[in-house]
């Protein structure tokens, strides 16, 4: 459960104002703070772009607290704002972040940057949130190679230090990161226009003061013995003030689309802690890909799924094609159940699909649409994903377990300690199958860095098509016929094929709010 109350109408007020400034170029000052009505939605806020040049994506990021909503923030560029990367396979991110958060003790302000689903080195300079760590007034310098065979799609950074990742990411630390390319999979998908959306669930700051980290305080004063916990007749649909969802950054958004216009949505769920379960109203999505990869990247996939709805987890991302209407219609993030211990996660709308200013570019930038003359990215003759899978060759069980009296989250009964040995060895070349065993009355979503993974079964079930995913919701334990409790139980099928992933890395829960509370571990791969 994450008992976080979100920030006051005041900071959202404030948030859409600043952006109604920046969309009148701060020029009109006859605004309002009162909500602004569902019929008059702002036009989707593009971030800023930083594009690879010369095959380097280079940037560089200040960690420092954002006047507009005192809590801390990406500054790029003299703005507030996480910009979009877009690079090829074969590129290379190359970033400064500089830590100018105050030094302070309840949280210490340490900060990192995370690439998630990237297949890449964890190893410093690049994806190692393990020894790369920045206290107020120091720097990091990432150099994160991209591999030549590298998916196409949508990708993510985000901050990542331990105790304090909830917080930071809650409060907008996090930029999509797009690999170029995925035209090459789906052709059809050249001419269309592009939206790159993330999500985010922006919520109080945690209460450091009383314990020293994240994981009780007012959170657990507030929980105050609330659970839900054999309790069948709870509402996960119930309204709370912690549901709150922003799409980039504003409360809702209009989406110019025309009567029949196809586009292709990227969407990353960047909150810290909340599930969505996106919908259009009146129309199936056609999924194209899932974390960054395309559906046909799994051998012997469809390449396409036509869906009601596409769950994503906190840090999961879906690629999907949706269709405008003559009399618009809504993308909205439907309810989701997250068991007895989890929060409310009701209905919300958080775009309207209007036909209304379709006619402006979307766009300046290349996003805007994808060129259908784009030099083909290098692509080997058979990738690594396509070829034959070799049988696993280990077996791993984790169990999540959780004492929300406490808000301490474990894996196989140990919190993340910094200064553990990894609790797993694996070779690479190899795959491996893991079990995910809930035993919780709440959803949790696991994830690995570095590498993708396929899902087996699901509570039994065997799942099927394949498809290479990096994040995935883990069931929550239910009481069976014979009354007694069985756990959620997934079975995943981990690569751990690429030569460049070798190292110690972090996987986790990607419920921040768990993952600091402990919900991680560490692996080795020699
Ligand atoms: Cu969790």
């Amino acid at each position: 459960m994450v008992s976080l109350h979100t920030m006051g109408r005041a900071s959202i007020a404030i948030l859409t104002l600043l952006f109604v400034l920046e969309a009148c170029g701060g020029s009109s000052m006859s605004l309002s703070l009162a909500p602004k009505p569902a019929t008059d939605s702002s036009d989707l806020p593009e971030p800023p772009l930083v594009k690879s040049v010369s095959g380097v994506a280079q940037l560089d990021l200040i960690a420092a607290i954002d006047p507009a909503t005192n809590a801390p923030g990406f500054e790029y560029a003299g703005r507030f704002v996480a910009p979009t990367i877009e690079l090829s396979p074969g590129d290379t991110i190359d970033i400064t972040y500089k830590n100018e958060l105050p030094p302070s003790t309840t949280p210490s302000n340490m900060t990192n940057l995370h690439f998630h689903g990237i297949t890449t080195s964890p190893l410093a300079p690049a994806d190692d949130v393990i020894s790369m760590m920045a206290m107020p007034g120091q720097q990091l310098h990432y150099v994160v190679p991209i591999p030549a065979e590298e998916e196409p799609g949508i990708y993510w950074y985000h901050t990542h230090p331990h105790g304090q990742s909830n917080w930071q990411v809650t409060s907008g630390m996090a930029g999509a990161i797009i690999v170029d390319g995925i035209e090459m999979h789906f052709p059809f998908l050249a001419s269309l226009r592009q939206q790159v959306i993330l999500l985010r669930n922006p919520q109080d700051k945690p209460d450091y003061s009383t314990l020293g980290d994240a994981r009780a305080g007012a959170q657990r004063a507030r929980r105050g013995g609330s659970s839900d916990r054999g309790n069948t007749s709870y509402d996960p649909c119930r309204p709370s003030e912690d549901t709150h969802v922003t799409i980039n950054g504003i409360p809702e958004a209009r989406i110019g689309i025309q009567a029949g216009e196809k586009q292709l949505f990227r969407v990353v769920n960047a909150s810290a802690n909340r599930y969505v379960d996106l919908a259009v109203d009146g129309q199936d999505l056609t999924l194209v890909s899932q974390d960054g990869f395309p559906l046909d990247s799994y051998p012997g996939a469809p390449g396409t799924a036509v869906v009601p709805d596409v769950l994503i987890p906190p840090a999961g991302r879906a690629e999907f094609v949706v269709t405008g209407t003559a009399a618009g219609t809504l993308l909205r993030s439907k309810c989701v159940d997250t068991g007895p211990d989890g929060d409310p996660v009701p209905d919300i709308v958080l775009a309207r699909l209007s036909p209304q200013g379709a006619a402006a570019p979307l766009s300046t930038s290349s996003l805007g649409r994808l060129p259908a003359t784009r030099p083909a990215a290098k692509k080997p003759p058979v990738p690594l994903l396509a070829r034959a899978l070799p049988a696993p060759s280990a077996q791993h069980t984790l169990v999540f377990t959780e004492e929300t009296a406490t808000n301490q989250y474990f894996i196989n009964g140990a919190q993340y300690d910094p200064n553990a040995a990894p609790a797993i060895i694996a070779h690479s070349g190899t795959t491996e199958e893991w079990t995910v065993v809930n035993a919780t009355s709440e959803l949790h979503a696991f994830h690995i860095h570095q590498v993708h993974f396929s899902v087996e079964s699901i509570d039994g079930v065997a799942h099927s098509p394949g498809r290479w995913i990096d994040t995935v919701n883990v069931p929550y334990a239910k009481t069976g016929s014979n009354g007694i409790p069985q756990p959620g139980v997934v079975k995943l099928l981990m690569d751990f094929r690429n030569p460049i992933v070798r190292g110690i890395f972090v996987y986790h829960c990607h419920l921040l709010e768990h993952e600091d509370g402990g919900m991680m571990a560490k692996i080795e791969v020699q």
